[in-house]
This record gives C-alpha cells, structure tokens and sequence, in this order.
C-alpha cells in the first residue's frame, strides 16, 4: 500500500465517521494523518519499519496502530465495519457536489434519507427548506447538485481513468503473445474527462481467445460485461469499464486508429477519402476496388489520405485536417520544453511541503526557477498570508535563493479576486512581489455578464501578470463560473496578462477549447501545477497533455521562457 492509497483510506474513514454523527475531534484526527502521510517523502511501509509512524505530527497510539495493521496486512476490521455499518446510497451521496457529510447525517437522523432518490424527492416536495442549517437556497443547490451528478456519472477524471489503465495496458502489452499494443479512445487523446478505457492489441488469429482469457481474468477485474475473440468488455474495481480489441497485427494500424477517434475526427476523415475514392474503417483503409492499402502504422495511414501525421491530441475535428493537407500543424509543446514552475503553494498557506522542500524538487526536475505562490489574506480556510506574513516569507526566499547557484526562487502570490473584482492586496503590497497570479474562490455562482466584468476588472490591475484559474470549475463537481473566455482573452491580449491553465487534474482550467483563440491574439499560456505537495509537481503531465490539445506549441507557453526572459515578462508589468 502506497501513501496515496494509506491516505485515501484515512480520508475515506474521516468521511464516514462524519456521516455517523460521530466526535468532529475524531475524524479531523483521520483527515491531518491523511495529509500528514501524503506529505512524508518516506512510504508508509518504509515509515512502520523503522517505527516512525507514532512520531509523525498528529498521529497519536490508536491511529498508529490502526496504520501499522494496513500496511502490514492490507486490511484493517475497523475500516471494514466501519463501511459496513453505513448505509451504501449514503456514501454515494458525498458525490453530490456541494452536499457533504454533515449535511448527510443530518438528512439521514431527521428523515431517514438513505438514497440520493429519497434526497430528490425530499427536495422536490420542499422537506428540507425548514431543516436547521439547510434552507431553500441550499435545497435549489442540492437539486442542482443531482442534475449534475446524472449528467456527468458515466465520466472518470483523467487521472484516474490513467491510474486504471495503467496496469491493465502493461499486463496486455507484457503478454507474451501480443505483438504490439496501444491505450486508444479519450484516454490517448487526453481529454479532460474519460468514459471508458479502450486498449487494442495486434495478435495472431489463433492467439486471441487465449489473449481476452488473460485479459478477462486479471486482477483489476471486478465483472466481465462481454467476452468474445475481437471484443471484450470489463468492469475495473475502480469503477472504470475497459473494452479489449484484438485483431491480426496487420490490421493495427486501422483499429487503432478507429478506436482512437474521435468519432467527429473519423467522420470527417471518412468524407476526405470518400472524395479520394478511399474507404477508411476499423476494417482497413481500401481503394475503389476493394483492395487494401497497405499500413504499417498510423502514419501511413494519414500519408495515403495525403496528410501530414496528426497527434492523437488533435484529433477533435477542430481543423486539423484541413491544416494537416496543408502541411501547416503546429509543433506542440512537451513537458521536456518546460523551463519552470510557478503558481506552487507551502507550508505558509494551505500546502504540505516547506519552500525549501517545493524549490528542490522543482530544482531535482531540471527547471531554471520556481514561482511560490500562497494564497493571499482572504483566504482564511487556507491559512492565506496577512501582509506580516508575506514580509516574513520574503525574507526567507531572499535567504534561500543565496543558496542555489542557476536557479531562482520567486516571489509569487496566488492574490483572491474580490466578488466585485477587486484585488485581496492593496497595490503597494502587490508591488512586494514578483509576478501576481490572480484567482478566483468564492462567490461561484455569478451571473455571465457580472461574472465576466470581474475578471476583466481583476486583469486590468497593472500588477497581474497571470489570471489563475479563469472559472474556478472542478471537473465532475462545479461548472465553476460562466464567463465570456473570448472577451476575457481579448482584454488579457491588451494588458499583456498571461492565462493560467491549471494542470491539477480536477480543474484543467481553461479550457482547451479556448487555447487555440488564446494563441491567434498572442496571448500567453502558463501551465501551472497549483501544487500542494511535492507530489503534485507531476499533475504538470496533464497540463500539458491539455495544452497539446489547444494546439500550443513551446512559444505560447510562458513558464517555457528561460529565467532570464520570463523575469523580463513579469517586470514589464
Ligand atoms: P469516451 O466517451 O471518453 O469514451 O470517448 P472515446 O472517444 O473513447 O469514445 P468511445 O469509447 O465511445 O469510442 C472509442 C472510439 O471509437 C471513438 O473515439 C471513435 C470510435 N467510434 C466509436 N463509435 C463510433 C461511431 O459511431 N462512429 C465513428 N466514426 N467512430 C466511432
Ligand atoms: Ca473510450
Ligand atoms: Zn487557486
């Protein structure tokens, strides 16, 4: 058991002894241990071997014992009656956004609610208007909440379609009768969410049914949904379903390009050939006559149709194909193109690790600097810097940027934007730092026109240099708020602010969508991690993978720029 799944396991039980109503004491007790073990550079198992758990800030004898009997054993009882005890539509209602544990015991003690049916229609018949602490306000939300939930419940995150795939995808690749084998669909086009997980793999004909067997079979396996020789369909015990296609390695090319999609892209691509007297299929790609055009891999397939090779990441029907007859695709950026990484919190705000912790493993990645950025005073529930604070932090990043020799840490802020769009600092104090990343937090729920006025009042601050993530949506969990990107990046263009698209898998915010409109009016993009540990440094894969998909290349990213250059950028603010 690793510290992420050790941590989810403490979180998870803090929720449920919420929902029982059990001592606030008890499950805080459970929610710093989580945050405490993920911010442990050591894993848990190396931390029991040498008997440090009980040393570890906040974790007392009992909860010792409790994290001892997990790693060791990869079970503990507690847990699992624990789990036991709570009613199951319970613990799916944490998944409505907004209605969190509390407020399910207090619907469960009062009404007996235990589904997120018997929730709709207690909201529908106005029960929960007259509850202490609820109101009609926080019913509307609750409904609005399951209409989301429906919408989106058939859809994974990213990260956590990737974190299933993963073994799946080697397992497959690893067998020994796979000739060769590819992640297909959504997940290797990088969307921002997933539905399912497609892998297809090349074999021999006489190989398939023992191929799909194995694949079937595997441990991540919780039910078999379909089993045949060229399909099969699987339900992962992380809730993901994951379809296997297997076909005779000459054939690859063609499913893997089929399965790849997007269907949009296909149809399109489909049409191009037509007009070439081409049919292109997960059959193969053929000429007039029936005969097939022989394909070795992908790209063949894309020089037959008279076009350079597309990225699967582009493969959105956006014009790409139009571009890709013409020659004219943009090199897209890659993570090797990064220079540095800003917008990362600390131990001074909300963040696990210390400053020094943060600018080392942004140094051990190979970047040229390190933009630290707490949040600002407003920010209460993330222990947000007063101006003391931030005089205090200065003077320690003045003291440890001594130390480093080709590498500079600076002096960022991640500064609320006010509901009415003004700035949480006073303008002498913006003026203390670096560069000045400005976001949005609270009051989510504007309407477009007002909401669209409060950024552009907030980018129009001459000390802004980068807009944090523009609508403040969590993917799966809040749309976050409904803005004009298109005015927003016009007036960004004319101030010369940069646009944050925040790599944390749960915000991938802004939209990719809108990239490519951010790129025509020069305006720059920085991908941000928003990392709160050392950990979350990697999520700068997944913004990355975003920006591909908005057509960036290395000039339109601005932490690509080197130290020199990116100083540059921010002091002619
Ligand atoms: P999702 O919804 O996140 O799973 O997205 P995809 O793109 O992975 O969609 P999926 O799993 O339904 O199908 C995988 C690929 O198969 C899709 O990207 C393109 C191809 N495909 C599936 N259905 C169709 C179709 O009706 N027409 C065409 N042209 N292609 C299709
Ligand atoms: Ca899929
Ligand atoms: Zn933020």
């Amino acid at each position: 058991m690793d510290k992420k799944q050790l941590s989810n396991i403490l979180d998870e039980i803090a929720t449920l002894l919420e929902i029982k109503g059990e001592n606030p004491f008890k499950s805080r007790a459970y929610k710093m241990a989580a945050r405490t073990i993920l911010s442990e550079s050591a894993e848990p198992k190396e931390l029991v071997a040498a008997g440090e758990i009980q040393k570890l800030k906040g974790i007392g004898q009992a909860l010792s014992e409790k994290i001892t009997t997990l790693v060791t054993t990869g079970k503990l009882p507690y847990y699992d009656n624990l789990k036991a005890s709570v009613p199951p539509g319970l613990i799916a209602m944490t998944r409505i956004p907004g209605f969190g544990p509390k407020k399910i015991n207090k619907v469960y003690e009062t009404f007996g609610i235990q589904s997120i049916s018997e929730l709709e229609s207690a909201c529908n018949e106005n029960r929960l208007a007259e509850l202490a602490g609820f109101g009609a306000k926080t019913q509307t939300k609750i409904l609005q909440g399951i209409e989301f939930l429906k919408k989106h419940q058939d859809r994974h995150l990213l990260h956590h379609a990737e974190t299933a795939a993963q073994p799946l995808f080697k397992a497959i690749q690893d067998h020994p009768k796979v000739i060769r084998a590819e992640i297909a669909g959504s997940l290797r086009r990088k969307k921002e969410t997933i539905k399912d997980i497609d892998i297809v793999a090349g074999v021999k004909n006489e190989d398939a049914a023992e191929v799909m067997q194995f694949f079937v079979d595997l441990p991540e396996v919780e039910s078999i949904t379909g089993q045949g020789t060229t399909k099969s369909s699987i339900l992962l015990k992380h809730g993901i379903s994951a379809d296997l296609r297997l076909m005779p390695d000459s054939k690859f090319p063609y499913i893997l390009h089929h399965f790849t999609g997007s269907a949009e892209h296909n149809t399109a691509l489909r049409s191009l050939a037509k007009k070439q007297g081409l049919k292109v299929s997960e059959h193969g790609l053929f000429r007039e006559d029936e005969q097939l055009v022989p394909c070795e891999n992908e790209s063949d397939i894309y020089t037959a149709l008279g076009l350079d090779y597309i990225p699967p990441e582009l493969r959105e029907d956006t014009g790409e194909i139009a571009i890709a007859a013409a020659n004219k695709l943009p090199k897209l950026v890659e993570l090797s193109d990064i220079r540095g990484i800003l917008h990362c919190h600390s131990t001074f705000s909300d963040g696990a690790n210390t400053i020094e912790e943060m600018a080392n493993a942004v140094k051990a990645m190979g970047h040229d600097y390190f933009g630290l950025c707490d949040h600002s005073q407003v920010a209460v529930y993330a222990r947000g810097l007063q101006p003391e604070r931030v005089v205090e932090q200065h003077a320690l990043i003045d003291e440890l940027n001594l130390k480093f020799e080709g590498f500079k840490i600076l002096k960022g802020t991640e500064c609320d934007i006010m509901s009415d769009g003004s700035l949480d600092y006073s303008d002498d104090i913006l003026a203390t730092f670096d560069f000045v990343v400005a976001s949005v937090h609270s009051n989510l729920s504007m309407q477009a026109e007002e909401a669209t006025n409060r950024i552009l009042k907030a980018i129009s601050n001459p000390y802004v240099s980068i807009l944090g993530h523009p609508t403040g949506r969590l993917l799966l969990n809040r749309e976050g708020l409904p803005l004009d990107m298109y005015r927003i990046i016009d007036v960004a263009a004319a101030h010369n602010v940069a646009i944050e698209l925040n790599a944390n898998p749960h915000r991938l915010d802004i939209d990719w969508r809108y990239c490519k409109y951010a790129k025509e009016q020069g305006v720059y993009i920085s991908i941000n991690p928003d990392a709160h540990s050392v950990q979350g440094l990697a999520d700068m894969g997944y913004g990355v993978g975003i920006a591909r998909k908005g057509w960036l290349e290395k000039r339109n990213v601005l932490n690509t720029l080197s130290l020199e250059k990116i100083t540059q950028f921010f002091d002619n603010k």
